[in-house]
């Protein structure tokens, strides 16, 4: 994370702290401060474009969510970026740099002192990972060497014309490929699914699987790079259906709860009176409990999807999405993701009732639950935008012979994820957008800032 965001989300943190209980020391930070972590997005991708007509989707009833109250224990982390995801960098004529959480993805801001580049604890959870080309000096550096690397003798915009922005899911899960691809850590599950998705309607929705390599003696997943073909992509990652957990993780943390201390604190970070008394006693909560603690503050629980952060093409990133649980909230993030240019909302709803339209005759997705996937919308300032179905690492076979709406409540024991009552709430959303939007005209500069005045 940029030392600056890091300096701001301490300085202005209003948490009053952990000093309420013993044992816990939390930082002082702010949910608000989240803005600028960068921390907690998800892998992201890209490819081509679509389109066509969108039919008008109602709103349903938000589906029951059955509460579920667990006890805990503790433990668990994530994995941290490791110096060999930098070292391994070099790719013919060209280095990329893996970073962990914010490194500017434009390449044209300063880069972050060695402290940025090591993990906190921040970087225990998600965070953006950020693959940048750099010209290949000719010998592999090491993590503490990148500030150096980055001033290469080149014009802000030459470099622009060779960064590229991945958005990644638990940190050190990604590693560069060759030019076009990404890596992406090995998952038994996600390699089940994409190759099932081989021979399905969703195909051309999701991103290209080229098979498993190996790198280093660890597995990686070979993928198309979603934004390979965008100039100064803007993304946007939406997690859909009403669930972000899956029944079997209910059911091991009733048989074993663990609370986690690394959950607490991020619950704490975004309200203090969030966790229960005993949960402050223990200064922990347990995975489930978080993940609907999660979904009832967001949009999950009433929308069926939820914002989860966004990288826009002059560099910053927002993942402070957490309260985002209004449709109006939602519509707000939205326009401001498209800097109020209704032609790509325009375009992001073809798309989306294409998607649609392919999830419904889906093999696959009729026999899986889909958890924790997301949708990944990609545009650029040439007006070319993307939606992809991304991130299948929690997306779960059905045992033989049954099927899912994906449009109906879930209750514990049905397994539905309410996708696609997701799906239809958020292009519901987006034509909002664009309805509002109506009668106006954008204007995008070079640099994509985005002005916007009355059309009429
Ligand atoms: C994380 C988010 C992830 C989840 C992760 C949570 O919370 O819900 O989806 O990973 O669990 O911490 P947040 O968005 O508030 O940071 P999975 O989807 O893989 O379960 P983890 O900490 O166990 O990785």
């Amino acid at each position: 994370m940029p030392k600056e965001c890091r300096r701001k989300s301490c300085k202005d943190s209003g948490l009053p702290g952990t000093g309420v209980h013993e044992g816990c020391r939390l930082e002082r930070r702010t949910a608000g401060k989240a803005s600028q972590t960068c921390d907690d997005l998800t892998q992201k991708a890209a490819q081509i474009v679509p389109s066509s007509a969108t039919g008008a989707p109602t709103v349903m009833e938000a589906p029951r969510v059955p509460h579920v109250t667990i006890t805990p224990e503790g433990g668990g982390s994530s994995r941290e970026m490791q110096q060999e995801d930098w070292d391994d960098a070099v790719d013919g004529g060209l280095r990329r740099k893996l970073s962990n959480s914010s490194i500017s993805s434009t390449g044209s801001s300063a880069v972050e002192s060695e402290d940025d580049l090591l993990s906190d604890n921040e970087s225990k959870s998600k965070g953006i990972i950020t693959l940048e080309h750099l010209v290949d000096t000719g010998e592999s550096k090491p993590w503490w060497k990148l500030k150096t690397i980055v001033h290469w003798p080149f014009s802000v915009t030459q470099r622009r014309k060779l960064n590229w922005v991945q958005l990644a899911g638990h940190k050190g899960n990604f590693k560069a490929a060759d030019e076009g691809n990404i890596l992406k850590k090995f998952s038994e599950n996600e390699m089940r699914c994409f190759e099932k998705l081989r021979d399905d309607a969703l195909l051309p929705f999701v991103p290209g699987y080229h098979g498993t390599v190996e790198r280093d003696g660890e597995s990686f997943l070979h993928m198309t790079d979603l934004l390979a073909n965008f100039d100064l992509p803007n993304v946007m990652d939406c997690k859909m259906g009403v669930r972000t957990y899956l029944e079997e993780e209910l059911v091991r943390a009733r048989e074993r709860p663990k609370p986690r201390e690394d959950l607490y604190k991020k619950m704490m970070e975004v309200d203090s009176e969030g966790p229960t008394p005993q949960e402050h006693s223990q200064c922990g909560v347990t995975k489930p409990r978080y993940m609907q603690w999660r979904e009832t503050m967001s949009s999950t629980n009433t929308l069926g999807f939820r914002i989860e952060g966004i990288k826009k093409c002059d560099g910053t990133c927002r993942t402070d999405f957490k309260k985002t649980r209004s449709k109006q909230d939602v519509i707000q993030v939205f326009k401001d993701f498209v800097g109020g240019n209704v032609n790509i909302i325009k375009s992001y709803l073809s798309r989306l009732a294409e998607i649609r339209q392919a999830l419904k005759t889906s093999q696959f997705f009729r026999q899986h639950e889909v958890i924790g996937s997301s949708l990944l919308f990609i545009h650029d300032h040439t007006s070319n935008a993307q939606v992809w179905i991304i991130d299948f690492g929690k997306t779960t076979a059905l045992p033989e012979g049954q099927m899912l709406n994906h449009d109906i409540p879930w209750q514990e024991g049905n397994q539905e994820d309410g996708y696609l009552w997701g799906l239809e709430n958020l292009i519901h959303t987006l034509e909002s957008v664009s309805n509002e939007g109506r009668g106006k005209e954008t204007f995008c500069s070079a640099n994509s800032q985005t002005t916007e005045r009355d059309g009429q």
